[in-house]
């Protein structure tokens, strides 16, 4: 080699480590269909922003979110998409479901759009070439490692494969939305005993069939091998750690069993709280990991579920899975969209010079709201990565919030828009500062039906009193702009019997 090139190359080698080390690692670690009181952490707060603990974070076991939340920041008001396709695409993008027009989740089999959704909603999800945060991520420098759940695209399109989507590595990654089993003995799936059209079956866990490996336990362990593997490679990585848990089916996990034997609440019940606790372990794992591989201080965790509850524990409607909140998972209620979130670097120390730069409070919880597409210019920055410029995203930044202050450039406005039929059907929820309004959108209309129902969550967080009737004046401007975001956001409405648009009528 010659003495320029030998030189060049040091210098290329010098700028390299520079770069690596100037990037922390980010772990998004997202939880499937889990809400803000699958967890003995208690996130709602007290008037004066104290946690409260109900009885639901006395049945439910989460140690390790509880040591992730003294290290860090927990919002006591997270918002993501009611249902699970919805949520992750926008992970993925930045953007809220009116304008990726991912509104439902997607059916692997075919259009989920249902008998009055809109014709065009993108029910194809992701497709080679939209702008990812692992691309964009992996444009920074990051290697971009993806395991679990991934529902990005319906079966045999590009978007079920994260390979497609900017990632390096998937372990787990399909188009399917749940597992058919968490069991090894059941090879996750994919045992012969379910004939040839088999689906949900999760792929790439080969070397722990017939083991006594659950689900859960098998994506940690090669989400801790694919760590291993980056830092050993001097690279910084990305990590989206996707379970499966706690998705339907209600698999109970053998090593926590044993807990809630006692419980004389209902099979499924238990099995949930059996997901909640091997998700934790989980999360616990991969923070060991990560201190006994030295990288603990360089590595940032988000932690957050997906939708709000699906726990088996009572009405879809009631305050039951969710309690006090009202609903569950796919309800206009705040059952159905509220979810943990936790932000924590995975070992404090404040005198990295990385955490100096995002300096995350430490056991403290933020009461002012964020969402979830928030995520995308959060990691963003924090990588030191580019949004391309003609890609529109819909979060704000939540450093600020994360460092314990609060915003007043971050709005109180969370907007989800659900043209579709699921538990509830048709409607808009739009949160804005104290207040929530629901429009639903009715295709048949009947004498009951009122497009309306208006919340003070301030004064009422169970949504338990619809004063729409006594309030025309805040009614009419909260729907007034909730059309202008709808509008702004390009969102696509339902129809009626003759494929007539619904779009929201001011009261
Ligand atoms: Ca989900």
């Amino acid at each position: 080699m010659n003495p320029f090139a030998a030189s060049l190359l040091a210098v290329v080698a010098l700028a390299t480590s520079a770069i690596a080390t100037d990037k922390p690692n980010i772990i998004i670690f997202l939880v499937d269909d889990m809400g803000v009181m699958d967890t003995s952490v208690p996130f709602l707060t007290d008037d004066a922003g104290e946690p409260v603990v109900y009885p639901l974070n006395e049945w439910y076991r989460t140690p390790s979110m509880a040591r992730l939340a003294a290290q860090g920041t927990r919002f006591s008001t997270f918002y993501a998409q009611s249902v699970c396709s919805p949520t992750r695409a926008t992970v993925m993008t930045g953007q809220n479901a009116t304008r990726h027009g991912t509104t439902q989740w997607i059916r692997p089999e075919g259009n989920n759009r249902g008998k009055f959704g809109p014709e065009a909603w993108n029910w194809t999800g992701l497709k080679k070439g939209d702008v990812t945060l692992p691309h964009v991520l992996k444009s920074a420098g990051y290697r971009t490692l993806f395991l679990g759940k991934a529902h990005f695209g319906p079966l045999d399109s590009e978007g079920s494969d994260p390979l497609n989507l900017g990632f390096d590595v998937n372990i787990g990654g399909a188009c399917w939305g749940r597992p058919k089993s968490y069991y090894a003995s059941d090879h996750y799936g994919n045992h012969p005993k379910y004939g040839k059209k088999v689906t949900h079956n999760v792929p790439h866990l080969e070397a722990y069939y017939d083991t006594d490996t659950f689900l859960t336990e098998a994506l940690t362990l090669e989400a801790n091998k694919e760590i291993t593997q980056s830092v050993e490679a001097d690279e910084p990585f990305f990590l989206l750690m996707s379970h499966y848990a706690l998705h339907s089916p209600f698999h109970s996990d053998p090593r926590f069993a044993p807990n809630y034997v006692d419980s004389d609440k209902s099979k499924h019940a238990k099995a949930f709280a059996t997901l909640v606790e091997g998700m934790d372990k989980s999360l616990g794992d991969i923070m060991d990991h990560l201190d006994t591989l030295g990288v603990a201080e360089n590595t940032l965790i988000f932690f957050w579920g997906d939708n709000g509850s699906d726990a088996p524990l009572g009405g879809t409607h009631t305050v039951a899975s969710s309690a006090p909140l009202l609903g569950k998972k796919a309800t206009h209620y705040e059952g159905g969209m509220r979810v943990p979130f936790i932000a924590a670097w995975a070992k404090p120390n404040a005198s990295n010079p990385e955490q100096q730069r995002l300096p995350i409070a430490q056991g403290t919880i933020q009461t002012q709201l964020g969402t979830i597409m928030d995520l995308y210019p959060t990691i963003l920055e924090i990588a030191g990565a580019t949004n391309p410029a003609e890609h529109i995203y819909d979060g704000y930044g939540l450093s600020k919030l994360l460092c314990g202050q609060s915003d007043e450039a971050h709005p109180d406005v969370f907007l989800m828009h659900f043209p579709h039929d699921h538990r509830s059907k048709y409607f808009t929820s739009y949160r804005n500062g104290d207040w929530k309004l629901v429009y639903h959108y009715y295709p048949k209309m009947n004498k009951q039906s009122s497009h309306y129902e208006l919340f003070n969550l301030k004064d009422d967080f169970a949504e338990s009193q619809n004063i729409a009737q006594q309030n025309p004046e805040k009614l009419y401007a909260m729907v007034q702009a909730m059309v202008a975001q709808l509008e702004a956001e390009e969102a696509l409405y339902p129809v009626d019997a003759d494929g007539n648009e619904l779009r929201p009528i001011l009261p």
